[in-house]
């Protein structure tokens, strides 16, 4: 086949369309852009954050119902299947695909904000503003958020392994319910859509981490922090990522995730072991306590009253819950892609959580460590972050939090290289993931090379836009607006996994044992009969 015939036009096109449908005017008319898309996001927060919020809730229900259930003793692989990866080495594949950057820059300053803008009414900076502030982050970074980066992975992990289909787009994964619609236009839709809500994130990632990384680099260089040494910079960190999707999973991608896992070790270890150990381990744990004795009312809190005039209005759960859960939202398809694929050999309850659990046992330790660090400086009075921050902006914050620690330049220099690494294994991935996705084949089990080094340089275009134009809120807003559509998506590709495997386990004569092998499966759910495997 030549590469005309491989890639797919339709979706390779539409999505280009809407990427340059939406940059070119805001480059054009950055103000206009800025307000219509600020308008969008108010509307879109303002009226359908309920159904972000539910989407969040009942995507942790439904994983939780699946892995306890029947569904969850089915084995992803036939009965000779080992697992592919250790628990180890997934838990650390996972966790660099599906976190980037962001987690070095909210994880350090994400409680800087709460503790000015407390949630439920609280007073700021007062005591019950400071226990929000270490609990929140790992709320949004939480149990909730890893939900649905894997509810996606259910169906495609399904398919791949149980089915043996190769499926590397997210309409195949919703064949089941759509039937042959999913070879006509609804099924490009749901690619494009999916695309394009990736760009989104993406460009929220690269445009939060590269003022950070600029800052970091300032302090070690002092090269002036401005426009050009951003752009600079991301396209330094566009041109890693290249290379290392260029080189594929095996080599680039691996070896980054193996460098980053050492990195982070070493800065978690360090911060705690010099910085204040008791004051971070108290916090931390006390916090997993709040955050267990106020999930139910955090995961499900819109102030309803806020629009009623004479009640305060903070806009705390749109401007976080709602972003947070478009952004993981985005993301998670893609994210969901990955996981499949690396998750032979292990049941669908293992699957679930693992991810849920790692992933968030993972986040707890950045926000713990890095978050009550910096929260520790300020209530001491040894450095006033807010002062700081409310003057310089939060990179620069971040950047001044780490040199107030021991051997200072080193340390600001491991995590600017971090950054740089954290944002080049999610993008590298990412660039992966969206060529196979806009290819009609994956030969080799590979998208091809000049592709995945397209989209690499394609994924750059929306962030480089959104720099020149915005601000922080314009880029949040990148995330919510392009989420919104992928919320139903997730609706079918739960649908999807329920639908195909409750109708083979109908069909298995394993239904009671503890592992279950699906072996056979007389028809697809196209009502082909030739799907034997
Ligand atoms: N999430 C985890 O920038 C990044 O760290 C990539 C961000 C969705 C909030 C993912």
């Amino acid at each position: 086949m030549n590469n005309n015939n491989i890639i797919d036009w339709p979706t390779f096109i539409g999505a280009l369309v809407i990427l340059f449908g939406v940059t070119i005017p805001l480059i054009f008319f950055p103000e206009v852009g800025a307000e219509v898309i600020n308008a969008a996001n108010t509307f879109m927060t303002g009226n359908f954050g309920v159904l972000f919020i539910l989407m969040g809730l009942l995507s942790l229900v439904f994983l939780l119902y699946v892995a306890f259930s029947r569904h969850g003793k089915i084995k992803l692989g036939g009965r000779d299947t080992n697992r592919e990866f250790g628990s180890f080495s997934w838990a650390a594949m996972l966790f660099s695909a599906g976190i980037g950057s962001s987690i070095l820059y909210w994880g350090m300053i994400e409680w800087a904000y709460y503790y000015q803008g407390p949630p439920f009414g609280a007073e700021p900076e007062s005591h019950e503003a400071i226990e929000f502030a270490a609990t929140y982050g790992i709320f949004h970074w939480g149990p909730i958020a890893w939900a649905i980066y894997t509810l996606p992975a259910l169906p495609i992990a399904y398919f791949f392994y149980v089915r043996k289909k190769p499926v590397l787009k997210i309409s195949e994964a919703i064949r089941p319910v759509l039937g042959k619609y999913v070879d006509g236009p609804l099924g490009v839709i749901i690619d494009v859509l999916f695309i394009f809500g990736l760009m989104g994130g993406a460009g929220t990632t690269l445009a939060l981490g590269t003022p950070m990384i600029t800052e970091g680099v300032n302090d070690l260089t002092g090269l002036p922090v401005n426009l050009g040494t951003q752009a600079g910079i991301m396209l330094l960190c566009t041109a890693i990522f290249a290379v290392s999707s260029y080189s594929g999973l095996q080599r680039g991608i691996k070896v980054l995730s193996d460098l980053n896992l050492w990195l982070v070790l070493f800065i978690l270890g360090f911060i705690f072991l010099f910085g204040p150990t008791v004051f971070i381990s108290e916090t931390t744990i006390t916090s997993i306590g709040i955050l267990l004795d106020d999930f139910f009312r955090m995961s499900t809190w819109l102030e309803p009253l806020a629009n009623i005039s004479g009640f305060p209005n903070t806009g705390f759960p749109e401007a976080w819950t709602v972003f947070y859960w478009a952004w993981w939202l985005v993301y998670a398809p893609f994210v969901g892609l990955f996981v499949a694929r690396i998750s032979r050999g292990r049941t669908i309850k293992e699957m679930i959580l693992g991810t849920m659990i790692y992933g968030t046992v993972g986040c707890i330790l950045f926000f713990g460590v890095l978050g009550n660090y910096g929260l520790y400086l300020q209530l001491t009075g040894t450095f006033d972050v807010l002062a700081f921050m409310n003057e310089h902006g939060a990179p620069a914050a971040i950047i001044a939090i780490l040199n107030q620690l021991p051997i200072s330049t080193l340390i600001v220099a491991v995590f600017t290289i971090l950054a740089i690494i954290f944002l080049a294994t999610t993008f590298d991935s990412a660039s992966y993931i969206l060529a196979a996705v806009a290819q009609k084949t994956v030969q080799g089990g590979d998208p091809l090379r000049w592709h995945r080094l397209f989209w690499a340089f394609t994924l750059c275009i929306m962030p480089l836009t959104l720099m020149f134009i915005g601000d922080l809120e314009t880029l949040q807003t990148a995330s919510i607006v392009s989420g919104f559509p992928i919320i139903f998506i997730m609706f079918l590709l739960a649908w999807s996994f329920m639908k195909a495997s409750t109708k083979d386990l109908k069909a298995s004569r394993e239904y009671r044992s503890p592992t279950i092998f699906i072996t056979q499966h007389k028809t697809d759910d196209t009502g082909n009969k030739n799907n034997k495997l």
